[in-house]
């Protein structure tokens, strides 16, 4: 069929509207009864309904089609403005935003295959590059609108992004699954029961915990760790989180960490606020720095006039390794010298693996000491180190290092 037919044909379809099903069957056609927002998924077209998705009859849930104009495109039931710099042929792999080509993954600018990209709704997230619900960004459960929830209603129950779905009669939602046995202690552990569902309980219209039954907080008070505060009035007992003056705040954010109603702490840039404590950011990165040693001086490690060695360290931390510059002729070499910079998990995990060489460069190297160092969590937050033996040589007597951010 010609386009200009097809117009035509809308046009008198349109203008004969509440005629039945003409056969063309285009898009989620409902039979009988009149188009709306419960029956349509896709625009109205009079009592038709239409997918919504063309430019001539453009819509979504149940609303009128409109149609598209001039330098506008139908994405997704919208009519969205159309750049020519940027379009399918240049920018297949994301979205365009104007002249730009996005990714196409972000909340606010969602889209794939060079269409305008779209914001989408404050209830959906981008997944695959479409405005809906998936596990990727709903913890609760996606409902048939593509609405994530939060998945503790018996009527939309669910977890992990995965779809919604409704309790039988007498049945519990309890951790996002439907279930016979009832909320309590055991089985809402973490959260607080709403008759029989189990709530996260940290929302101020149902708060609690330890499977409490969920209450309202009065005006004016905050659900803080599933418990009604007054966040004005702040003291130990009466704040779950911590005291920042006389508010309580939640305890649980890096630059206002705490618990049960201390003083609010800032956590430092390598530190994250965990259960309402400052500890350390496994991912942080820690420059390592060897400073200086002392050697035994009673060994002569050269032949020639000078008897002192000429030392360099070699680090090895997990698989990164690099050695500091030589120092020559001396007991008591300073480098003061940083080596690489590794991640606090591996410092922690791994140590420090030190060799501590005369360079008798250009034969072989001979080993004063060799060792590992543990680092414990207070060492790298102290930010420096040292040990008085490295090895059973004997040859070492202190070997200082440190750590910067
Ligand atoms: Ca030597
Ligand atoms: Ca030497």
């Amino acid at each position: 069929m010609r386009p200009m037919m097809l117009a035509l044909l809308l046009v008198v379809w349109v203008v004969s509207s509440g005629c039945g099903d003409d056969g063309r069957g285009n898009g989620n056609l409902e039979a009988g009864g009149s188009c709306g927002a419960g029956t349509c998924t896709g625009c109205c077209q009079g009592s038709q309904c239409q997918a919504g998705t063309d430019n001539s009859a453009c819509g979504a849930v149940g609303f009128p089609c409109v149609e598209c104009q001039s330098g506008e495109v139908c994405v997704q039931g919208q009519c969205l403005p159309y750049s020519g710099k940027c379009n399918p042929a240049n920018c297949s792999s994301g979205c365009c935003q104007g002249d730009s080509c996005l990714p196409g993954t972000a909340k606010d600018a969602c889209g794939s295959g060079g269409i305008p990209c779209i914001a989408c709704a404050a209830s959906q997230t981008c997944e695959s590059q479409s405005c809906g619900c998936g596990p990727t960004t709903c913890n609760g459960c996606c409902d048939q609108s593509g609405v994530c929830r939060s998945g503790t209603d018996i009527a939309a129950c669910g977890s992990g992004g995965q779809a919604c779905t409704g309790c039988n009669s007498g049945e519990s939602c309890i951790l996002g699954g439907c279930t016979s046995s009832s909320c309590n202690a055991s089985s809402c552990p973490a959260g607080c029961c709403s008759g029989a569902d189990c709530k996260p309980g940290t929302d101020p219209t149902d708060c609690g915990q330890g499977g409490e039954t969920c209450k309202a907080c009065k005006s004016g008070e905050s659900c803080i760790q599933g418990v009604c505060v007054d966040t004005t009035q702040c003291a130990p007992g009466s704040c779950p989180g911590c005291c920042e003056g006389s508010q309580c705040l939640s305890g649980f954010s890096a630059t206002a960490c705490g618990s049960g109603g201390g003083p609010c702490q800032v956590c430092s840039g390598k530190q994250l606020c965990k259960s309402g404590s400052c500890s350390l950011d496994p991912t942080s990165m820690w420059g390592i720095v060897i400073e200086d040693a002392d050697l035994d001086s009673s060994k002569s490690w050269d032949t020639l006039v000078y008897t002192a060695p000429d030392v360099f360290v070699k680090l090895t931390v997990g698989t990164l390794s690099g050695t500091t510059s030589t120092i020559n002729d001396t007991y008591t070499p300073q480098w003061d010298e940083y080596v690489f910079s590794a991640t606090a998990s591996s410092i922690l995990q791994n140590g420090l693996t030190v060799e501590i060489y005369d360079d008798d460069w250009p034969t072989s190297d001979e080993l004063i000491g060799a060792c590992s160092i543990t680092v414990p969590e207070t060492v790298l937050l102290a930010g420096a180190g040292y040990v008085s033996s490295c090895g059973s040589s004997g040859w070492v007597n202190k070997l200082s290092f440190k750590f910067t951010n």
